[in-house]
C-alpha cells in the first residue's frame, strides 16, 4: 500500500471512531443496529463496497436501510455486481473490519486483506460505488460517513443515488453493469411498460381500460420509501387506480403499527385500515419495500385480518408461468427452437406446510434452503426459471440468461407460424414478465404489479386466490438465550445437531400432535432462538409451539420467553 493511501486511511477513519462495548454481525442482511452507534461501521462498510469494487471491476451498490426494523434503528448492506447480496465469503472480513477497535487495526486488515485477493492499492484503477439510502431520518448522516468510506480508497468514487427502495439500488446495480443506463426513470419505464404489455395480453382488456379497471386495491406503505415510489410509478400507468396510504407523508411512523412484517407476524389490521375496507384486496410493504403481502379484512367486528402471504404468492406465480409454458410446450414443436427450461420451486421451513403440498400437487420441483434473501436466490439461481419466497413476503422470479435468450427468437418464430396464437401469447407474456419481475432481489413494487396482471388474467379476486388451499394453522415463539450460537441446525433449519439430545426431545413433543412440524433455528438479526410450530389446529400448534420454547429454555439456560 502506499504511503498515501495509508495515510488517507488513517486520517479519515479517525473521524469515525468506533463504539465501546459494541459487537457487530453482518447477519443476515447487513449490519443492523440503533442508528447512534453506526457511523463507524458504515464508513468501514464504505471501504469494503470499495474495496470489492476494485476487485470485480464493477460497480458495487451501498445501501442504508434497516428494512422492518424500527424508526430509531438503521444498517447498511453491499449489493454485488450482479445485484445479489454481497458474496458470503466476505462477510468475515466485514464482521472484522466492523469490529476492529482502532484505526491502526483497521489499516492492518485493510492491508492484509487486499494482499489475500489480490486488490491493488496503488490507485491505479478507478471503481464505483452506487449508494442509495431510505427515508429513515438517520440515513442522510449515515450516507455521508458511507461516502467517505468510499472515497478512503483511493481510485473509488461514490455515486449518491438519493432515497430509493433496496430492490431499486439492486436493480440499478444489475443493470449498469450490463452496460445499460438504469435511472429511476428507466426502471419505472421497464415496470410499466412490462405490467401494460402483460395487461393487454389478457383478450378482455385494452389500454383504456386501465384507468377503470377495478379501483380496489389499497396499499399499506409502511410510512416508508416503497409509499412515495409508487405514488410515481402510478403516475407512469396513467393514474392506475391505487389508493396508497402510509405513503410517508406524516400520516405516521415507519413501521410502527404498520406495513408487511407487522401484517404477516400480527395477523391484525394496519392503522390506517379498518372495517371500510371489509372484502378490498390489500397489500403491504415493509419499511425499504423488498418485502409484499396481501390481506383482507374479513369482518367490521373484528381486527384479524385474511392473510395472503408470500407462500400464496409463490403458487400464484408459479401457477401463472407453468401455464405459459405448458401452453409453449405445445406448439414449439412447429418452430426450429427447442424450449425446454427447468422450473423450480424454492421455498424454507416457515413455508405452510399447505402451501409446499399445494405446489408438490402441482407437479413441481420444491426445494428448500435456510433462511435469508441470499440463500433462497442462490438455488433459484440453479434453474432456468426458479421462483423463491419466503412467507413474510421477500421473493422474486428469477430467469437464466439461457431462458432469456431463447424466449425473444421464440416469439418472433412463433410470430411467423401463428402470429396472436395462444403459444405467440404465451412467449409475449413471458419475455414481459422477464422484464417486470426485479432480477436481482425481491421487490415490492414489482410483485405487487406481477400479482395484479396476474390477477386480471385469471379474472380472480382476492378470495378465489386465497382459497387455493387453506393454510395449515401455526405459531411463532422467540426464546432469549444466554448465546444463540450454541444451536447449530441442519437440513435447511429443519434439525437441530447442537446441542445433543435438543432435536429428539422436540421430536417427541411433535409426535403428540396430527400435522404436528416444529422447528427452532437461532435468529440471523435478534439475539434469540426462534420456535415455529404448526398442527391441524390453532391451539394445537400454540401449545406445540409453548412446549419446544419450554424444551429450548431447558436446554439453553437462563431466559424467558414470550
Ligand atoms: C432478514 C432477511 C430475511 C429473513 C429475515 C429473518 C434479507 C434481505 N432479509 O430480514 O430474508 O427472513 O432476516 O430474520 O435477506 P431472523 O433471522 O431474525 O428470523
Ligand atoms: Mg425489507
Amino acid at each position: 500500500m502506499y504511503d498515501n493511501q495509508r495515510d488517507l486511511l488513517l486520517k479519515e477513519s479517525d473521524r469515525f471512531p468506533p463504539p465501546q462495548g459494541v459487537r457487530l454481525s453482518y447477519g443476515t442482511a447487513g449490519f443492523r443496529e440503533d442508528a447512534s452507534v453506526l457511523l463507524s461501521t458504515v464508513y468501514r462498510v464504505g471501504i469494503l463496497a470499495a474495496l470489492r469494487a476494485l476487485k470485480t471491476g464493477k460497480r458495487i451498490g451501498l445501501m442504508i436501510t434497516a428494512s422492518h426494523n424500527k424508526v430509531s434503528d438503521n444498517g447498511v448492506k453491499v449489493a454485488d455486481p450482479s445485484g445479489g447480496m454481497l458474496t458470503q465469503d466476505w462477510e468475515p472480513f466485514a464482521n472484522a473490519l466492523a469490529n476492529a477497535s482502532s484505526s491502526q487495526d483497521l489499516v492492518q486488515l485493510i492491508i492484509e486483506f487486499a494482499e489475500k485477493e489480490n486488490i491493488l492499492l496503488n490507485g491505479s484503477k478507478s471503481a464505483q460505488v452506487l449508494v442509495a439510502r431510505d427515508t429513515r431520518p438517520s440515513g442522510e448522516l449515515l450516507l455521508d460517513a458511507a461516502k467517505h468510506g468510499i472515497g478512503s480508497i483511493i481510485g473509488v468514487v461514490a455515486h449518491d443515488l438519493g432515497i430509493l427502495t433496496t430492490p431499486q439500488l439492486h436493480w440499478m446495480v444489475h443493470v449498469r453493469n450490463k452496460g445499460l443506463n438504469g435511472s429511476e426513470r428507466d426502471y419505472f419505464h421497464e415496470l410499466s411498460s412490462s405490467f401494460r404489455c402483460l395487461f393487454n395480453s389478457n383478450p378482455n382488456n385494452s389500454e383504456w381500460k386501465l384507468k377503470d379497471w377495478d379501483n380496489q386495491l389499497v396499499v399499506d406503505g409502511a410510512n416508508g420509501v416503497g409509499g412515495q415510489k409508487l405514488e410515481m410509478l402510478k403516475e407512469m400507468l396513467n393514474g392506475l387506480a391505487i389508493e396508497i396510504r402510509n405513503s410517508g407523508k406524516g400520516e405516521g411512523v415507519l413501521n410502527e403499527g404498520v406495513g408487511a412484517d407487522f401484517v404477516q407476524k400480527e395477523k391484525i389490521v394496519p392503522l390506517g385500515f379498518g372495517s371500510q375496507d371489509v372484502g378490498i384486496r390489500c397489500a403491504s410493504f415493509d419499511g425499504d419495500a423488498d418485502r409484499l403481502v396481501y390481506f383482507t379484512v374479513p369482518s367490521e367486528s373484528s381486527n384479524r385480518i385474511n392473510l395472503v402471504d408470500g407462500d400464496k404468492i409463490l403458487s400464484l406465480f408459479a401457477i401463472f408461468i407453468e401455464e405459459q409454458l405448458t401452453i409453449l410446450a405445445a406448439r414449439t414443436k412447429a418452430t426450429k427452437i427447442d424450449f425446454r427450461p427447468t422450473l423450480g420451486v424454492v421455498q424454507t421451513a416457515y413455508a405452510n406446510g399447505a402451501s409446499t403440498q399445494y405446489l408438490k400437487a402441482l407437479g413441481l420441483e420444491v426445494v428448500f434452503t435456510p433462511t435469508g434473501v441470499k440463500y433462497l436466490h442462490e438455488k433459484a439461481a440453479e434453474y432456468d426459471i426458479g421462483i423463491y419466497f419466503e412467507a413474510n413476503g421477500h421473493g422474486t422470479i428469477l430467469f437464466s440468461d439461457y431462458c432469456i435468450s431463447v424466449l425473444q427468437p421464440l416469439y418472433w418464430e412463433l410470430s411467423d407460424v401463428s402470429s396472436g396464437s395462444k403459444s405467440h401469447k404465451a412467449a409475449l407474456r413471458l419475455l414481459a414478465v422477464t422484464r417486470l419481475i426485479n432480477q436481482a432481489v425481491g421487490d415490492a413494487l414489482s410483485g405487487l404489479l406481477l400479482v395484479e396482471a396476474i390477477l386480471q388474467h385469471k379474472n380472480w379476486s382476492i378470495q378465489t386466490w386465497s382459497e387455493l388451499y387453506q393454510d395449515l394453522p401455526s405459531r411463532q415463539l422467540k426464546v432469549k438465550v444466554v448465546d444463540r450460537t450454541m444451536v447449530e441446525t441442519t437440513n435447511a433449519e429443519t434439525e437441530v445437531v447442537k446441542p445433543p439430545g435438543l432435536q429428539e426431545a422436540i421430536n417427541s413433543k411433535i409426535a403428540k400432535y396430527p400435522k404436528g412440524r416444529c422447528f427452532i433455528r437461532p435468529s440471523g438479526t435478534e439475539d434469540v432462538i426462534r420456535v415455529y410450530a404448526e398442527a391441524s389446529t390453532q391451539e394445537a400448534a400454540d401449545d406445540l409451539a409453548t412446549s419446544v420454547a419450554k424444551l429450548v429454555d431447558q436446554f439453553l439456560g437462563v431466559g424467558s420467553s414470550n
